[in-house]
């Protein structure tokens, strides 16, 4: 056991993120008991595999006086006037879901200002990420940047624009605005994994991926406004505001299918800020690192930049010792979000096992899924209208026999690119590698119930 995961020991046994100490304590005391006796909130809702008959448990409590027949006991809450529909003014999760939160690895550097807050996958449904929730990646922290006081300036090298220009949030909007679902992920997602870390929840392994719909203008459409030589123009360089300046190329091919954004919107509201308010850029399906937050400047160019953040930030150690860079598109992956890592499966009887798929070449085909480890595979059920380079929701119900089993997913996208295991992934890339893993993950069910990370020899 390496050191990291011997810290987190505890958490492999029972994650915070999954069941409280208190319910995993009634866990340890009597499984049955605990799905009788248990409000199961969202987050612990893989504890009540194959629980359909809630009403004869009930009645089997029962007592007469003290029994809590939930379907027939009268409630306060049933009963009473509720609370006014003026507060909160802003409406926030309830109390019983307080535990599905973004989280900092405890194996990460400590430096949280400017780290790395995962998303809580295991927890959530669908496709769209809750903004509260999207992860957030920031190399230098995050600010809380006044509109009025933010500009964005378009220019570029000689000959490649007649009007640079610099344009206020306001000037923004007030163009035609297009809105897309689209996924970002860091370019580090899953990088613990290449090592063969196993760091305990899919929180930590995949929660670097968030998804939202996003609201802004197509880049295009202010290179035109700025006069822009739309053929000369090979590269575009984007850059923030923020203290880390963060800085990258971006192949003009992109800006000119009209996917790239000039993004303010987020989920129906403006951008959060930890998310890049007011302005950042959204390169679908490129890695994360290059979709700007704090938007300030685009430059036009003819060749890439090598800017700080791509010489020698997310490039990838080949087997012959030579870094590649400009990795860029996401390639194929997927995870199996729950049942996953630390948590419990309570009782043998039926799952429904389910979990994300995406691309950055474009929508998903299909997904299969594994409970042996890779030997056999079933085609999970895809939950439509499937977007361009966006998350893709499958689920498929499994019966769980009490034995050891080995769960895994395998994404395929509409170029037919297939998702590697990490056999595959290691012949072409080697072992040195720390970014763009897609491999296929393993959760162990081991016979107690608890789900573990592994890697299989053959897999
Ligand atoms: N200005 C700025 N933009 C940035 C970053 C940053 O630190 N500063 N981080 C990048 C990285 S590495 C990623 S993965 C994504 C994360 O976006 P999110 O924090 O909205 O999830 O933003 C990118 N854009
Ligand atoms: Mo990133």
């Amino acid at each position: 056991m390496s050191d990291y995961t011997k810290k987190l020991g505890r958490l492999r046994k029972a994650p915070e993120d999954f069941l409280s100490s208190e319910q995993v304590a009634q866990v340890q005391a009597g499984r049955r008991d605990f799905l009788r006796k248990t409000f199961l909130t969202a987050t612990a809702t893989m504890a009540a595999g194959g629980a359909a008959n809630a009403y004869a448990d009930d009645r089997k409590d029962w007592d007469g006086e003290k029994g809590s027949k939930l379907i027939l006991d009268k409630p306060e809450w049933g009963t009473t006037l509720g609370r006014g529909v003026d507060e909160p003014p802003y409406g926030m999760p309830i109390k019983y879901e307080k535990n599905l939160v973004r989280r900092i690895s405890p194996g990460l550097a400590a430096v949280t200002q400017a780290n790395v807050a995962f998303a809580p996958l295991q927890g959530m449904f669908g496709i769209i990420t809750p903004s509260g929730l999207h992860f957030n990646r920031s190399h230098q922290g995050w600010y809380e940047i006044n509109p009025e006081e933010f500009r964005l300036m378009v220019m570029g090298e000689k000959g490649l624009i007649k009007n640079p220009k610099v344009y206020s949030v306001g000037d923004i909007m007030r163009m035609q605005p297009v809105s897309r679902i689209h996924f970002i992920e860091c370019g580090a997602n899953s990088a613990m994994e290449w090592g063969n870390v196993a760091v305990p929840t899919v929180q930590y392994t995949h929660g670097m991926v968030s998804c939202s719909e996003f609201t802004g203008v197509p880049l295009i459409d202010l290179l035109e406004d700025c006069g822009a030589d739309l053929k000369g123009v090979r590269f575009i360089m984007a850059e923030g505001a923020d203290g880390s300046h963060e800085n990258r190329t971006i192949p003009m091919s992109l800006v000119l299918s009209g996917e790239v954004l000039v993004a303010y919107g987020q989920n129906g509201e403006m951008l959060r800020a930890e998310n890049g308010y007011p302005l950042r850029l959204v390169v679908p399906g490129v890695e994360g690192v290059s979709q700007i937050k704090y938007l300030r400047r685009i430059k036009l160019g003819r060749a890439p930049f090598a800017t700080k953040d791509e010489v020698l930030g997310y490039v990838d150690m080949m087997p012959d010792g030579i870094q590649r860079q400009y990795t860029s598109v996401m390639e194929c992956k997927s995870v199996i979000t729950s049942p996953s890592g630390g948590q419990v499966l309570m009782d043998q009887g039926v799952y429904n096992v389910t979990g994300i798929a995406w691309s950055g070449r474009g929508k998903i085909k299909r997904v299969d899924v594994s409970f042996d480890g890779g030997i056999s595979w079933k085609p999970a059920r895809v939950e439509g209208p499937v977007q361009n380079k966006a998350l893709t929701r499958f689920n498929i119900p499994w019966v769980w026999n009490g034995k050891s089993a080995f769960l895994q997913s395998r994404a395929v996208d509409e170029t037919g690119m297939v998702q590697p295991t990490y056999q595959e992934l290691r012949k072409i890339r080697g072992t040195r590698s720390v970014y763009h893993n897609n491999a296929i993950q393993t959760w162990q069910v081991e016979e107690t119930g608890d789900i573990r990370n592994v890697q299989l020899a053959n897999s």
